[in-house]
């Protein structure tokens, strides 16, 4: 069976920016940068991405600690080869899958999307990915079904953070199947033309722009379609402070805190707090898919 590293493309190409702006983090890993070469998708904002560098170094990815440097930190243990996904629930062809084999007949595209962490910071990343909906019609979804759940592995020998009580492991997602199959939503298995590195999700993760980025799971093992909405990792926390939705929404505070601005990372001391924008600025192309909903109730 073929496995994620004997599809992952060789070497092609790196133009200079690039090359400067990973170079401090990757280059010492092999002579020549591996690049996946995928066109960029007009789904793509043109804000400014935030450097190699930002996206890697500053994460939430709780399996390895709660601090921002600490995914970078730990995450090389992690094993992601070999890997797969089991789909199952209401499909017609429950199973699981390999990775190279979930990948199979996925057009890879570069989506440069903004992203809004629920602490009011964000930043622009240029995933590598293909839509989620393409998977799931491989798959066939049954007419029963409304939602999609997602898991996040459970390996504490890799992920120390897994070792205390912290989250309700595993990490647990879901969206209604409409915003599943939305063109915005991605699975992506890389940024900036690499391999996605560990402490940003790897081998495979979703990417969802118009929610708080805790709804777009990392590492993702298992996928279900369901008739009922199903458990979230944050709401199962905190269900007044986290709602299943988590749409993007300035006019809806976190009880803790404002949700009307952001601090775009890596901006520089002076540059300044942002206004977020309703639906992260995807308004035109999610709106509609609240249309009657009361976001101040499903928030
Ligand atoms: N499995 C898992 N997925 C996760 C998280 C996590 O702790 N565990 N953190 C979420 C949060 S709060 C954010 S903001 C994004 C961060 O993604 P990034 O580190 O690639 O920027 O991942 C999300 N996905
Ligand atoms: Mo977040």
């Amino acid at each position: 069976m073929l496995t994620w590293s004997d599809v992952t493309p060789k070497p092609l190409w790196l133009n200079r920016r690039q090359m400067i702006a990973s170079a401090g983090a990757v280059a010492f890993a092999s002579p020549v940068l591996a690049k996946i070469d995928a066109a960029k998708s007009p789904l793509s904002t043109t804000d400014t991405p935030n450097s190699f560098e930002e996206i890697t170094t500053y994460n939430n990815f709780y399996e390895f600690g709660t601090g921002k440097e600490d995914p970078a930190a730990n995450a090389s243990a992690l094993t992601t080869d070999p890997w797969s996904i089991e789909i199952g629930g209401m499909v017609d062809k429950p199973g699981t899958y390999d990775l190279a084999d979930i990948l199979k007949g996925q057009p890879l595209e570069e989506r440069i999307y903004r992203f809004r962490c629920v602490e009011a910071w964000s930043m622009v990343v240029p995933w590598i990915g293909f839509q989620l909906s393409g998977l799931m019609n491989r798959v066939g979804v049954q007419p029963s079904a409304k939602y999609v759940a997602f898991e996040t592995l459970v390996r504490p020998e890799e992920m120390p953070g897994q070792n205390s009580p912290l989250l309700d492991w595993p990490y647990r997602e879901g969206l209604r199947l409409d915003e599943a199959m939305h063109p915005l939503t991605i699975l992506a298995t890389g940024l900036y033309g690499e391999v996605m590195p560990k402490q940003n999700g790897a081998p495979i993760r979703l990417v969802v722009p118009w929610k708080y980025g805790f709804k777009s799971i990392k590492s993702v093992v298992k996928i279900s379609l369901t008739d009922a909405m199903p458990q979230t990792t944050w709401n199962m926390l905190q269900s007044s402070e986290y709602g299943f939705y988590s749409n993007v929404n300035p006019t809806v505070d976190h009880p803790r805190w404002s949700q009307a601005s952001e601090r775009r990372v890596g901006a520089g001391l002076f540059a300044g707090r942002q206004d977020t924008l309703m639906f992260n600025g995807y308004q035109d192309q999610v709106a509609s898919l609240y249309a009657g909903q009361d976001l101040s109730k499903d928030f």
